[in-house]
């Protein structure tokens, strides 16, 4: 059996370790990962696509939640598949080019039409750290918009210090929050903007634990709730009853927020730590999704799935774009 490179395990180990996070950069860093699997082959041409598919396999075990990672498994596998042999590492060569530029296409579009959507003056609430947020706010920030941002700790994992990072070096005014004052701060907010790991058919938003409660008190306070969701995060199986899974992470990511005494305190009770890292939002509170097809109401993310992404090949969940 071939090896796989050092290269791909390492990857691996840094998606599932969150040193590359991000549904977008994951999905990126898997494209990667399956061209550079794909140009060290040197086995025999027949062998090729079962390597590459335990390729998809290491890839796939990851991170459970952000859908964009297997819609990039299935896209490059599903167009390995179909060509002949011979033929095939040169098929997975290219479809891991083409989702490369997909998702750089759509999230250029996305920043787009986010950025348009921003009004000249804005206090925008986001939550987490998501790329596909903080390139929108610098785009509008740079297109003259007087722009502020209240961003959360967003714990355990602390992804706001990313956010706040570089909308910081971008000379964007920003507010640091604890979780717990969402409900206090959305009242200053004219808009909550957010990222998304994941979107169902019927418009569910799945993204960063604590998602749903800025939405509700959003919703609550009037203020509208926009998520920016390339289409490569809809996801395919929903649309046949498939829940989308909510990743759960080693304990000791919150344990690790405390000081020793205390956690040695916690885990001497014996007390059970749970840490789920995404939550679910429902279609009702959110305002639209900012896809790279446009601003679109919750409701047509059925659409989205149907028509855009399709289904078929690999074990019936891979993405098919109809060009
Ligand atoms: P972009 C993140 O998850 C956040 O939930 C964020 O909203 C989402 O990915 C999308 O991020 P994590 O990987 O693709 O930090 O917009 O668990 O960068």
């Amino acid at each position: 059996m071939v090896l796989l490179p050092d290269e791909i395990v390492r990857i691996a180990q840094d998606i599932s370790g969150m040193r590359i996070r991000g549904a977008g950069r994951i999905a990126k860093a898997v494209a990667e990962a399956m061209l550079i699997a794909a140009q060290k082959y040197q086995g025999k041409p027949e062998e090729f696509k079962p390597y590459l598919k335990r390729v998809a396999e290491l890839l796939l075990k990851t991170r459970p939640t952000a859908v964009s990672l297997p819609n990039a498994v299935y896209y490059i596998l599903s167009r390995t598949d179909s060509a002949p042999p011979n033929e095939a590492r040169d098929a997975a060569i290219k479809a891991s080019r083409e989702f490369l530029q997909l998702v750089e296409d759509s999230h250029r579009r996305v920043v787009e039409y986010g950025s348009r959507l921003i009004g000249d003056e804005e206090v925008i609430f986001t939550h987490c750290h998501s790329k596909a947020v903080t390139d929108t706010i610098i785009k509008a920030s740079r297109d003259g918009k007087k722009l502020e941002v209240i961003v959360t700790e967003t714990r355990p994992f602390l992804q706001g210090r990313i956010t706040l990072r570089e909308l910081s070096a971008a000379g964007i005014k920003v507010i640091h929050i604890p979780d717990s004052a969402i409900r206090v701060f959305i009242k200053e907010a004219t808009m909550a903007f957010v990222g998304a790991d994941a979107i169902t058919s019927d418009g569910y938003l799945i993204n960063k634990i604590g998602t749903s409660i800025v939405a509700l008190a959003a919703y609550e306070a009037g203020v509208p709730f926009y998520s920016a969701a390339e289409t490569i995060k809809f996801s395919p199986m929903s649309l046949m009853g498939s829940d989308v899974e909510i990743e759960f992470r080693d304990p000791s990511e919150i344990t690790g927020l405390y000081s020793a005494k205390i956690a040695e305190e916690l885990l001497g009770l014996k007390v059970e730590v749970l840490n789920p890292v995404f939550d679910l939002t429902p279609p009702n509170q959110i305002t639209a999704y900012v896809t790279d097809l446009g601003v679109i109401p919750p409701q047509l993310s059925v659409v989205v799935v149907r028509q855009l992404l399709g289904i078929s090949g690999i074990r019936g969940h891979a993405i098919i774009h109809e060009d």
